[in-house]
């Protein structure tokens, strides 16, 4: 009987982008392992479908949103029915939200595990007691075991891609450069899962991992995906000098965001040389009460702007915003305002989230306290709930408190024809049409 297998789940339709990319989490766990001496294998929904013609000692299941649970589940209890003995464990961001309705609900499940999987899941296979949620120092960590995949399963269609400089990149490689945020934004989910406590790889590492998957493996587009990248200033543009120095060839994509701040545009400047050609902006918000005092971001209007403008500088990089619809203090005059910023914005495409309490979050303890969640949500069936998804436009939770459900419909929609526009002018600005 094999050791383990780690299984990543397909991405749900729920997402906003169908896009998969390599399952970082997972390859974390099965590098890790296998420094351990342990053998392990990994199957990417995906790309293959076929979990059940093997049997394992262990089955670990990555869970990373509520919409993926009910499969995760059926997986479980189908491995369980052939392989009696296979024991289930499941992580991942999910997990770490909902584990004590997991416990409860699931009796094929044999270890739920919250937070960081290395060491907890070594210790599980070896039957260990450790009990340990935080990898101290991430520099020890070995890189993400990429080499178990077969790079042209992850091959996309780049047709519609901003690609300013005409290269191949149909395989974006996604890298994790830091765990943790020391920022307290109050709706977000991650601090309970990785920690406030910043744990950054130092610049050389990271541009160690760079050089290694661009020459060994001929990657030549990384996408950043730290929760978030950019706490440390000097490090940030440590690493984008020293990808200069060494002459790397390589694109960068910032999907986690730019800082707003009096940092951004040296930022910028540094990275622009480094080949960044696609970022975000997280600004979540056009009203500066709901978006600094409720939200906790800590980003000026005028910041807004010129952080803007400092990225328009460079004409090859792809400007995304994001923005959080339908928080409780929400109101018309906040929809508005932040209708007329996206609308003044030079940017070109719009992320638009729907406000979602996930558990463990200052939101989430604001929602139960007010009872503020719609009367049709059931809030004990949450942890597979098919809808709860910030990315899931089609569903609100929550009832603002000066703001109906059909002003929120409406704005919404509002979005997503500014969305279009701003499309069309990205197109028209490169060509496209
Ligand atoms: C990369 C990423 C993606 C990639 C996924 C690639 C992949 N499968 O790994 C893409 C772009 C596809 C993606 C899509 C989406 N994502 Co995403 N994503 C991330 C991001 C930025 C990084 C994840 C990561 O690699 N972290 C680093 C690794 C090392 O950590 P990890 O994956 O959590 O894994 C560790 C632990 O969770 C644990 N673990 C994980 N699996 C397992 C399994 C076992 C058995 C064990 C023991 C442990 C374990 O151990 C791992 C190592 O320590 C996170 C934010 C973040 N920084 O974590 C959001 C995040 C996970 N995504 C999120 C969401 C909502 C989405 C989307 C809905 C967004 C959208 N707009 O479409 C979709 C849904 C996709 C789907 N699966 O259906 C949310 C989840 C919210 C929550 N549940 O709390 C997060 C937390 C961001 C956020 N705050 O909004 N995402
Ligand atoms: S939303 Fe981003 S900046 Fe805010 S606490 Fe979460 S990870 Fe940190």
């Amino acid at each position: 009987m094999s050791k383990i297998l780690l299984i990543n789940l397909p991405t749900s339709e729920i997402a906003s982008t169908l896009n998969f990319t390599m399952p970082v989490g997972i390859l974390s766990l099965a590098a890790y392992l296998e420094m351990n001496n342990e053998s392990v294998d990994i199957l990417d929904l995906n790309v293959n479908s076929d979990y059940l013609s093997k049997e394992y000692e262990y089955v670990g299941i990555s869970i990373m949103i509520a919409a993926q649970f009910n499969q995760a589940y059926k997986i479980a209890k189908e491995i369980k029915s052939i392989y009696t003995n296979t024991k289930i464990i499941i992580g991942g961001p999910h997990v770490t939200q909902f584990k004590n309705d997991i416990i409860k609900n699931c009796p094929e499940i044999d270890f739920v595990v919250a937070g960081e999987g290395e060491k907890q899941l070594l210790s599980i296979i070896r039957n260990e007691s450790i009990d340990e949620r935080f990898i101290e120092d991430i520099n020890d960590l070995p890189f993400p075991a990429y080499r178990k995949l077969n790079f042209d399963d992850y091959k996309r269609d780049t047709t519609n891609w901003n690609n300013p400089y005409n290269a191949d990149l149909s395989i974006r490689m996604p890298i994790i450069t830091s765990r943790g945020c020391p920022n307290q934004c109050n709706f977000c989910s991650l601090i309970k899962h990785m920690g406030n406590k910043y744990r950054p790889m130092s610049s050389n590492v990271v541009v160690n991992l760079l050089e290694y998957y661009h020459k060994q493996y001929g990657v030549i587009y990384f996408a950043i995906y730290d929760a978030n990248f950019m706490v440390q200033t000097k490090r940030v543009i440590d690493i984008a000098n020293e990808i200069v120095k060494r002459n790397l060839k390589i694109y960068l994509d910032l999907p986690t965001g730019l800082p707003i701040n009096e940092h951004t545009k040296n930022i910028v400047d540094a990275l622009a040389q480094a080949g960044l050609i696609r970022t975000t902006l997280s600004i979540e918000s056009g009203n500066e009460y709901l978006r600094n005092k409720i939200m906790k971001k800590k980003s000026k209007q005028t910041d807004i702007f010129s952080a803007i403008e400092s990225i328009r500088k460079y004409p090859q990089i792809y400007l995304l915003t994001d923005f959080v619809i339908g928080m409780p203090e929400e109101t018309i005059e906040s929809l508005q305002s932040t209708y007329n910023l996206l609308s003044d914005l030079d940017t070109d495409d719009i992320t638009i989230s729907i406000a979602t309490p996930y558990p463990n979050t200052k939101l989430y303890d604001q929602c139960i306290k007010d009872n503020l969640f719609l009367p049709d949500i059931k809030i004990d069936e949450l942890y597979k709930s098919e809808e709860f998804c910030h990315a899931n436009l089609k569903r609100f939770n929550i009832r603002p408190y000066n703001l109906s459900i059909q002003e929120l419909i409406k704005y919404r929609d509002k979005f997503l024809e500014l969305k279009q526009i701003k499309l069309a002018n990205y197109n028209k600005r490169i060509g496209n049409i």
